[in-house]
This record gives C-alpha cells, sequence and structure tokens, in this order.
C-alpha cells in the first residue's frame, strides 16, 4: 500500500453546529460522532495507516472534516482555502502538520475558494468539482500549480450536493462509484462505473485504503452492490458524520 500516513482531527463539541447546504439538522450525538471517529481511525490502523492527529479546534464545529483543508499528492501539497468562511482558519494547522511530510507545499489564494472534498485525484488525473465550495478561480490555480508535475486538472460540473466525492470515488483501480443524478459519467471515459442505489443517493463517498474501502454501513444496497463486485468492504458506522453532511474521506487526509 503506498499511503500509509493518515491525518485525522478530533470531533469538536461544537459539531452540532456544524456548516449545511443540502441536507436538514438534525440533533448530532456527539459522544456517539467520537466513538465513532475511533472505530473509523481504527479501521484506518487495521489497514495498515499510522494515524496522525491534526491539533484539536473545539471551536471550529467542521474541524473533523480534514479533507477540506488539504490536497496532497506524491509530489507537493495544496493548502485550500475552504469555500465556507466559518472554515477557513482550519487550514493552518493542517499546513503546519503536512511540512513534515511534504517539501513543496503551495496555497490556493482568494479570490479563489477550494474544498479538498471536491478533489478527486487518480494517477496524474484530477477532477474538481465546481460546487458551492469551490470556484473556478481555485482550478485556475490547481492547473497552474499541478501542470508542471504532469497532472491533467478539469473542473467538473456538479448538481444537488455538496462536493465532487459526495458523488464520485474511486473503489477499485478501473472502477468508480457513483451517484448518476449528481455528477455525469462520461466525465470519466477510462473507468468502469458502479451506480450508487437509486434508495441512497449519498452512498457514492467510499474511502479506498490499498484495496480495501472504508464504507458506511448506512448505504446496504449499495454495498451489497460493491460486494458483488468483488470489493472488498470494512464497513464502520458513521450516521453523525453523514448528519453533518459528511462522509468517510471527509475524516482523514492520506498521505
Ligand atoms: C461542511 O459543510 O463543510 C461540513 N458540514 C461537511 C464537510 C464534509 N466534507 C467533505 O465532504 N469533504
Amino acid at each position: 500500500m503506498k499511503k500509509s500516513i493518515a491525518i485525522t482531527r478530533a470531533v469538536s463539541p461544537r459539531m452540532a453546529s456544524c456548516e449545511l447546504t443540502h441536507v436538514e439538522r438534525q440533533p448530532i450525538n456527539i459522544a456517539l460522532a467520537e466513538k465513532q471517529h475511533e472505530e473509523y481511525q481504527d479501521a484506518l490502523r487495521r489497514l495498515g495507516c499510522e494515524v496522525i492527529h491534526a491539533p484539536e479546534l473545539p471551536f471550529f464545529p467542521d474541524a473533523i472534516f480534514v479533507e477540506d483543508c488539504a490536497v496532497v499528492l506524491d509530489e507537493l501539497a495544496i493548502i485550500t482555502r475552504p469555500g465556507a468562511e466559518s472554515r477557513r482558519e482550519e487550514v493552518f494547522s493542517m499546513a503546519e502538520v503536512l511540512e513534515a511530510y511534504r517539501e513543496k507545499i503551495y496555497y490556493i489564494e482568494a479570490p479563489g475558494i477550494l474544498d479538498g472534498g471536491d478533489v478527486l485525484c487518480i494517477g496524474k488525473q484530477v477532477w474538481v468539482g465546481l460546487s458551492g465550495r469551490t470556484n473556478e478561480e481555485a482550478v485556475r490555480q490547481m492547473q497552474y500549480i499541478l501542470t508542471p508535475y504532469g497532472y491533467e486538472v478539469q473542473g467538473v460540473p456538479l448538481t444537488d450536493c455538496l462536493h465532487l466525492k459526495s458523488a464520485v470515488t474511486q473503489v477499485a483501480d478501473d472502477l468508480l462509484l457513483l451517484n448518476p443524478d449528481w455528477v455525469d459519467a462520461d466525465l470519466f471515459p477510462d473507468f468502469d462505473i458502479l451506480e450508487t442505489h437509486p434508495d441512497e443517493p449519498g452512498a457514492a463517498n467510499a474511502l479506498l485504503v490499498g484495496e480495501t474501502v472504508i464504507y458506511p454501513t448506512e448505504f446496504p444496497e449499495t454495498a451489497l452492490a460493491l460486494t458483488m463486485e468483488g470489493i472488498e468492504l470494512f464497513l464502520v458506522d458513521n450516521s453523525e458524520v453523514i448528519k453533518a453532511e459528511g462522509g468517510v474521506t471527509c475524516c482523514s487526509v492520506l498521505v
């Protein structure tokens, strides 16, 4: 397995006041969120990752969602400028953590806005969701940073979801899990596509670690379809993160 460090951050006691865009606010059980986050981090360890904790940010309700703070590639890291103003300051401590792992660190600058949840990288291809949190200017900056390293960066239109990785994630070398109502499968011509079950629109967010996929128990029909495709799943309860409009990719940065 290539990536073996997973950076995570503790649940904020204020998580119930998180940003929400497409889902109704529901009470969040912080103790349960903490337990589920421990189990998620145990899953990462069981799959060969060393879990490193970014500094706690108890006053930032969305602090657990570290994925949005940085995009890490083999050669470099890009520190984002999150689209939600309440989240802008989460990135600084992530930059400090990443200094230990990457010599080259770049920053998205205003007027660019970028959430890491909008960035899907596979090999040298990078898709960037044009969501409410990420704009064309950030795509332009990503192209400027990444083209010299041989990456191809393209902006991707999205509908009705928070981030690109709410709509599509990689679940095996050649296979993407995708919700066709939220993103156009034709944007990924080099890949086979497994569609999420129609009753489970939020089911496209899966975290591939090595050859295993960390996947929420909350989407049983799609989990079954993944298993039928021969994908090995490591199931985790993720109810509290889902209430906060997050998923399994959002809670770690794999380095
Ligand atoms: C937010 O709206 O920013 C958080 N409540 C959820 C962020 C989830 N992050 C992700 O999908 N990468």
